[in-house]
């Protein structure tokens, strides 16, 4: 049941919130509708804690109830991410709630992966005793849900801001701290510890050089993250008070001893702190922070955002500066495949909620409001879309528009009421000239109040002359439509790219086998083709292509649809390109596939297009 009293009231907030800060968005954001940074833009988020697992990354945040004149916080959230523009919402997996011992302060956590459980460290107060301790959290997968591992707190000294480090060697560390800086060792069970809390000396050399604060001599002031990279130990954390800035460390093991090396991003962006947190990503490097630059945003009322960076050449980190527009988008997102609504760039007067039918929704919904999802692949051309909808009331329209929430028309839905706001019906209409790599707009019209809900939407691709020409390009029906030149084909529910399945192709021995799918029927003489497919190794770091084979007239032809990128077992790469195809004579056996430029890796692939 959607919480309408909850609902309305905290509607009306936002009303007021969104309302007075258009004329601020309009003039003190240059651009907003390309914003993407804050990346959330319907509640307020903080301390950022990225965390990449098997191809997506996961940012866990705190959340700054609206209105806030302190740090009332009371739940933590998490977000995902294959492209680092689209961020996918999935709610709030824990809470103070989840800490029976625990009753303020959902304050800066952070998130570490072992032997298949992922658990979640959190700064809370401790009712007995008054004061700030740390709990740790359990959980199966990176959405949760989370439960206290413990029942009470795995560490207590009134200090906050945990961050975990797990050593090549298999040690994990746990650093802590504000006003001191402290670590100590885990267990491997990742919820005990051996030994003591070990204070690090906050010297000058190790930590800067604070002016004027007797008692707080260095720079170090909270929000410790740790992490190594080529061998070097960096500790990146929130500098000074107040304003923060964000300095860094390093040190040539875990334990020190750390040297201060500098700013990594200056004073800035409206929040007197600021929290950091940093991770490589599909190739790239990315720094996680927070600011107050929402509507309505301040030190108390903060939105995580992001950068995206490279390190220089002797492995010192360049001084960020925080930017509305964010990192450049990884890959496109797909269409054709089933989107949760609360896939976002940036959404425009909409909330979300738990959906009855599994993670979150869209809803709140008025009139005029919009969700802009950046980069979508259309390809050759859609020709329906289809959206997941409720409605309590009579429902709206969906608009389907390009490029700005006032551009181009393609498609208009019309939704029904559906006699409740979790009563879900799936409505479908037609679309023309969706084709491209557009943002896309879903703009929400009709009269005064909430309109509809929506869960989940995706595009159908034209047929005929457009669309997609891969039969089971989702891989949800299994092996259907593919054969493989060569090894075994069979259908994976270990991996996926989107919903449940993928395609692996195990046991090659050629580099040209690879999972192949007959479009002989479907190719247009010298038409040019747009291809995407997703694909991650069995094993190794092949280079992975997509290819066409025809042959005409006797004569065996192949077209390199995609350029050929490495891929690996953690994630999935996106292979995407646009290739003409013609012959000459009678065409027979034409084959799209997938191949290496070498070796034998086993090969997964995930929602393919060919259009
Ligand atoms: O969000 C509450 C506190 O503010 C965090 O624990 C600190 O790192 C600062 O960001």
């Amino acid at each position: 049941m959607r919480p309408v009293l909850s609902g309305a009231r905290r509607r009306s907030r936002h009303l007021v919130l969104w309302t007075v800060s258009l004329f601020l968005l309009t003039t003190l954001l240059p651009s907003p509708a390309r914003a993407d940074n804050p990346i959330v833009q319907t509640i307020y988020t903080a301390d950022p804690a990225p965390l990449v697992h098997n191809g997506r990354l996961y940012l866990y945040t705190g959340h700054d109830e609206d209105g806030s004149t302190y740090f009332t916080m009371r739940d933590w959230r998490v977000y995902s991410t294959t492209d680092m523009a689209n961020w996918t919402d999935h709610g709030s997996p824990m809470s103070l709630a989840t800490f029976a011992w625990a009753d303020a302060n959902a304050w800066a956590g952070h998130v570490a992966y072992r032997n298949g459980k992922f658990y979640w460290y959190v700064p809370v107060r401790n009712r007995a005793t008054g004061g700030m301790a740390i709990g740790v959290a359990v959980g199966d997968s990176p959405t949760g849900p989370f439960r206290d591992a413990l029942g009470r707190p795995l560490v207590e000294n009134g200090e906050i801001d945990p961050n975990v480090l797990i050593d090549d060697d298999g040690q994990a560390y746990l650093y802590w701290g504000n006003p001191r800086l402290w670590y100590v060792r885990l267990n491997t069970d990742m919820i005990s510890y051996s030994g003591s809390p070990t204070q690090i000396p906050l010297t000058t050399a190790g930590f800067g050089t604070r002016n004027g604060n007797a008692s707080r001599p260095t720079l170090y002031e909270e929000g410790p993250w740790v992490f190594k990279r080529n061998g070097l130990y960096y500790n990146v954390f929130a500098a000074e008070c107040c304003s923060e800035f964000i300095g860094y460390s390093t040190a040539p093991s875990a334990t020190g001893p750390w040297t201060y090396r500098g700013t990594v991003m200056p004073k800035q962006g409206s929040s007197f702190t600021n929290h950091p947190g940093i991770i490589d990503f599909a190739g790239n490097s990315y720094f996680f922070y927070h600011n107050g630059a929402l509507p309505g945003g301040g030190g108390y009322t903060r939105s995580v955002a992001v950068e995206r960076f490279s390190y220089n050449a002797d492995g010192t980190i360049p001084t960020i500066n925080m930017t509305t527009a964010g990192p450049p988008q990884v890959g496109t997102l797909n269409p054709y495949v089933r989107q949760e609504a609360e896939t976002i760039a940036w959404g425009t007067g909409v909330e979300t909620e738990p959906s009855s039918e599994g993670g979150m929704n869209v809803g709140f919904i008025e009139n005029g409001d919009n969700i802009k999802v950046k980069g979508v692949g259309f390809g050759s051309g859609a020709s329906s879309f289809t959206a997941r909808v409720a409605s309590g009331t009579s429902g709206g329209q969906i608009e389907v528009r390009l490029g700005s929430a006032t551009g181009t028309l393609v498609g208009t839905c019309t939704v029904p009421g559906t006699g409740g706001w979790q009563n879900w019906t799936t409505v479908t209409c037609p679309v023309s000239g969706a084709t491209g790599t557009r943002d896309l707009y879903l703009r929400f019209a009709g009269g005064s109040g909430y309109l509809l809900n929506l869960n989940w939407w995706q595009f159908t691709p034209g047929g005929g002359s457009g669309g997609n020409l891969l039969t089971n390009g989702t891989m949800e029906d299994g092996t259907t439509g593919w054969t493989s030149s060569g090894g075994t084909l069979s259908s994976a529910t270990d991996v996926a790219h989107g919903g449940s399945r993928s395609l692996l192709n195990s046991g090659r021995t050629s580099a040209w086998q690879g999972p192949h799918q007959n479009v002989t029927s479907s190719l247009t003489n010298g038409k040019s083709y747009t291809t995407s497919v997703w694909v991650r190794s069995q094993s190794g770091t092949p280079s992975a292509k997509a290819t066409l084979t025809f042959t005409a007239d006797g004569t065996t032809n192949y077209v390199q649809l995609t350029p050929a990128q490495t891929v690996n077992t953690n994630g999935w790469t996106q292979l995407t390109g646009t290739a003409t195809v013609s012959w000459t004579g009678t065409l027979t056996n034409a084959s799209f596939y997938v191949e290496t430029a070498a070796g034998t890796d086993g090969l997964y692939i995930d929602d393919a297009s060919f259009q």
